[in-house]
């Protein structure tokens, strides 16, 4: 037992919690179970990993270039702030947990263990489950399952270690497979049958977004208007440059940290050393705000190379040992297969929902002030701008992302003040942990076990709810989406 647990530690951490070897693996064992020639299985193996390293370089490129700048206007207007941030949230737990409940949270990778095995049971047991996705975005997993571990613990204080552990992995593995299977649908119609799902922190989000543009673009549709999407909008004159990918991202970026550099003043950049005394400030916000077009362009580069190899090997899992499975990836996968103009709009939107909130929160002496973290800002609030634009065009994808940044904030705020995460100065902040988990936490708060058992009851009628609108055609959406495409006149 006790060398076998050694053997899962060994696979969490190197693997499982490390996602460009996880979509290794899994090419790798997809790609072996097709009996592949080794030198393929290799390749892929390969292609697979070093795509989403680059992916990764272009993800933490933008969270480290821009994260300081947010985090910044906290210390430069002496803010006693929480910021909205999954790594500062995982920090503020680690700090807490002990002082607030006298525990320590040392059960990570068992943790992860559990919930895996009921993720990859409960679509294992697919017909009667209707899950469909396996969650592999290790990074995030355990920034969960530290939140969840602090919510659970806040509803039920007494809690022992073995309670702990049944509990959440049973809530987070559900989580995950009803979350991920949520975006399967929506993702394969953006795609176009790239057979991924999402896997991150606002899948609930993305299902609700993608709803409502839907129904936005019904409504449209009824009323003979227009729903231009972005790629159809021509702009005239000078503002033809807009439409120009990376010259709008320029330009744009350059205009909103411009701003806000500037109001951090140069003198914060010099004290932190980040530039030197007699070097040009000017110069230094034109690159760091160009730089977002940069690892944008990188991060499209990471997704295009694995995603091709990841759908082509994933056949090998889910013709033979997890039938009509989809992995479940990274947010950022999917902005390589919206308009790119829709991340940056996205993100810009919900930064003015941000900011007003914030400055509300300010404005009327509330006890928590957040701070605008990049990492819920940017991958969720630009998931939202693509799924929004697909379906309902380009105001969709500015009006639901600005909606979404109040959210973020007043969500967050209420959530990380009344657990006492506020204290500590992070929460993890992304859509799903600032509206579905409060929610959940309400109810285990309020009802106790009876709350957990609701909780549960409610992620598993999701899926049967999804089932039972086109029980044909839902599992024929992952296993064969030409054939889905005919039989529901897509073209
Ligand atoms: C997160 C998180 C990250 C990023 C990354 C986006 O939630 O913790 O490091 O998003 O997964 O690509």
């Amino acid at each position: 037992m006790e060398f076998l647990f050694k053997i899962w530690t060994y696979f969490a951490t190197n693997i499982l919690t490390q996602p460009a070897y996880m979509i290794g693996f899994i090419v790798f064992l997809g790609y072996a179970l097709q009996k592949k020639p080794v030198s393929e299985i290799l390749a892929g193996f390969l292609k697979a990993t070093i795509g989403y390293m680059i992916l990764s370089v272009g993800s933490g490129g933008l969270v480290n270039n821009f994260r300081p700048i947010l985090t910044g206007l906290k210390d430069r207007f002496n803010l006693d702030a929480t910021v909205i941030d999954p790594y500062f949230g995982q920090n503020a737990i680690t700090t807490g947990v002990e002082e607030t409940f006298g525990k320590t949270f040392g059960d990570v990778m068992l943790l992860l263990l559990i919930a895996f095995i009921v993720n990859i049971l409960l679509v294992r047991f697919q017909k009667i489950t209707k899950m469909r996705s396996v969650f592999t975005t290790g990074n995030v997993q355990v920034q969960q399952a530290a939140t969840a571990f602090w919510l659970l613990l806040f509803c039920f204080p007494e809690l022992g270690r073995i309670q702990v552990l049944a509990v959440m992995g049973l809530i987070l593995g559900l989580y995950w497979a009803v979350g991920s299977n949520l975006t399967v649908g929506i993702t394969q119609e953006l795609t176009d049958g790239a057979g991924f799902a999402v896997a991150h922190q606002q899948m609930f989000g993305i299902a609700l977004v993608s709803k409502i543009a839907q129904i936005w673009a019904k409504r449209a549709e009824k009323q003979e208007k227009e729903h231009k999407r972005l790629e159809d909008v021509e702009l005239p004159g000078f503002l033809k440059i807009f439409n120009e990918n990376m010259v709008a991202t320029g330009i744009l970026m350059l205009g909103f940290f411009g701003i806000i550099m500037a109001v951090l003043g140069r003198d914060y950049f010099v004290k932190l050393e980040i530039i030197t005394a007699d070097s040009s400030f000017l110069f230094y916000v034109i690159t760091i705000s160009l730089q977002f077009a940069v690892y944008l362009a990188i991060l499209q580069l990471g997704v295009r190379t694995f995603v091709a190899e990841l759908t082509e090997s994933f056949t090998g899992i889910s013709d033979t040992i997890l039938p009509g499975a989809v992995p479940g990836i990274d947010v950022a996968a999917t902005f390589a297969f919206g308009h790119p103009n829709a991340v940056t709009i996205g993100f810009l939107f919900g930064a003015f929902g941000q900011f007003l909130a914030i400055g509300s929160l300010i404005l009327f002496k509330s006890p928590v002030v957040i701070i605008a973290g990049f990492i819920p800002l940017f991958f969720d609030n630009a998931a939202f701008a693509v799924y929004a634009n697909h379906r309902a065009g380009a105001k969709a994808a500015m009006i639901l992302p600005f909606f979404s940044g109040l959210i973020q904030v007043y969500g967050a705020a209420l959530i990380a003040s009344w657990v006492g995460l506020s204290k500590y100065g992070g929460y993890l902040g992304m859509f799903d942990w600032d509206t579905l988990w409060p929610g959940f936490t309400v109810l285990m708060k309020l009802f106790g076990w009876f709350g957990v058992a609701l909780v549960a009851l409610i992620l598993i009628i999701i899926p049967q709810i999804e089932y039972k609108k086109d029980p044909e055609n839902y599992f024929l959406a992952v296993e064969d989406y030409d054939a889905y495409k005919e039989v529901k006149g897509i073209d």
